[in-house]
């Protein structure tokens, strides 16, 4: 076909709102559409929101909730009152300095504009995003984002980060693993390993991996979400907290969360060519999951992702984030040793002695060579 005549059949595609021409998550990376800097959405919104949105009606008071989920521009936020989808606007004012402005865990304040049914949700608008306590971040590329931040928040004020990895289709990834790892003793919090599948696992796989990880502290948990294996161990894990599932797609995030919480949710297919996911969720939601005694925790369910980037952690605190250095970091010739080309370097020389393995350090490396600073 002409190229003209095709680029006129899309357009006219596009204009008449065609699905195929709709958002595709199997083609983005980078599931950002909302998270925009504070001023870019201000500017939007100034124009948009003065003609479109209603005012607040002024009798309702303002409530403080969770968000639970964002899709696109529309917001889910958990009150005591019932769920309201709402937008953020103008006067929205958010206490956290890095660029992303509603993520799924924020505590928000938001002004009711129409209160929830027992058939629908409420409305409302975003008056004041909370400082995160915690967050999970990733790098972004600058060429596929028109913001221009660095840094993209995909869940917040979690107290467990759950690495979501399977032993088979697709296959235990150490590097995107150990990138989580040196994430989670960046920012503090506790990460723990879940590896998922384990009803394909050969002889032999699982204790390879237990073998790389148990001894720096991090925790395991095999699952099976098809079998049902080690669901119970992970429930335990979960009550009273908010954690987040991260990973790589395809490794069964929300099969899991279907049989912890008794939903539905899409699941995808495993390409039988690449043996990788097709990235099925594409948008972050908290679910509620609950034990027999009635106990509840939090959990949020997370695209699958490509790459894993945290070119946002400068090298100088790279170092600390990979714990088996911790040992040997002191006994280098330089207190600023980076464990490359150094000499006297004692992170390299446990490395040859075996006692660092060779899958983390050359994680540290690839890690480091994207670091900006
Ligand atoms: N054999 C086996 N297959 C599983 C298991 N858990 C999930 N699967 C399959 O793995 C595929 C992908 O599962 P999803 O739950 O969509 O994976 P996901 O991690 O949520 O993927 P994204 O949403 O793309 O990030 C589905 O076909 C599941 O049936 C398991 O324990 N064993
Ligand atoms: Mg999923
Ligand atoms: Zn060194």
């Amino acid at each position: 076909m002409e190229k003209k005549q095709k680029l006129k059949k899309v357009i006219k595609a596009w204009s008449k709102g065609e699905e195929k021409w709709k958002f595709n998550p199997n083609l983005a990376d980078d599931d950002s559409a909302i998270f925009e800097r504070t001023t870019d959405i201000s500017k939007r919104h100034n124009r948009q929101n003065a003609r479109h949105t209603q005012k607040p009606e002024a009798h309702l008071a303002d409530l403080e909730g969770v968000v639970v989920e964002c899709k696109g521009r529309a917001i889910t936020v958990r009150t005591d009152d019932g769920n309201y989808l709402c937008k953020t606007y103008r006067s929205t004012i958010s206490e956290n300095s890095d660029a992303t402005l509603v993520v799924v865990g924020d505590e928000v304040v938001i002004k009711p504009i129409v209160q929830p049914t027992e058939q629908a949700l409420g409305e409302g608008l975003i008056q004041q995003v909370k400082a995160r306590r915690t967050k999970l971040s990733r790098s972004r590329k600058r060429e596929t984002n028109r913001s221009g931040e660095l840094e993209h928040v995909i869940a917040s004020n979690i107290d467990l980060l759950f690495v979501v990895s399977s032993i088979f289709e697709p296959l235990f990834r150490t590097g995107l693993v150990d990138r989580y790892l040196a994430y989670a003793e960046y920012e503090r919090i506790t990460p723990i390993l879940i590896i998922n599948k384990i009803d394909l696992a050969e002889p032999g796989e699982l204790e390879d991996i237990r073998r790389i990880y148990e001894p720096l502290g991090y925790e395991i948990i095999p699952v099976s979400a098809r079998t049902g294996i080690g669901l119970q161990e992970l429930k335990d894990k979960l009550m009273g907290k908010t954690s987040v599932f991260s990973g790589h797609s395809g490794v069964g995030k929300t099969t899991l969360l279907n049989q912890l919480t008794g939903m539905d949710m899409p699941v995808g297919e495993v390409s039988e060519k690449t043996l990788k996911g097709l990235h099925t969720t594409s948008f972050a939601t908290m679910l509620e999951v609950k034990n027999d005694k009635g106990e509840i925790g939090y959990v949020i369910d997370t695209p699958g992702i490509r790459e894993y980037g945290l070119a946002f952690i400068p090298r100088e605190e790279l170092r600390h984030c990979f714990i088996e250095f911790r040992k040997f970091a002191p006994n280098c010739r330089f207190p600023s040793c980076t464990h490359t080309t150094e000499p006297d370097c004692a992170v390299i020389k446990a490395l040859e002695h075996g006692e660092i393995a060779p899958s983390r350090y050359e994680s540290y490396l690839a890690i480091l060579e994207q670091a900006i600073a």
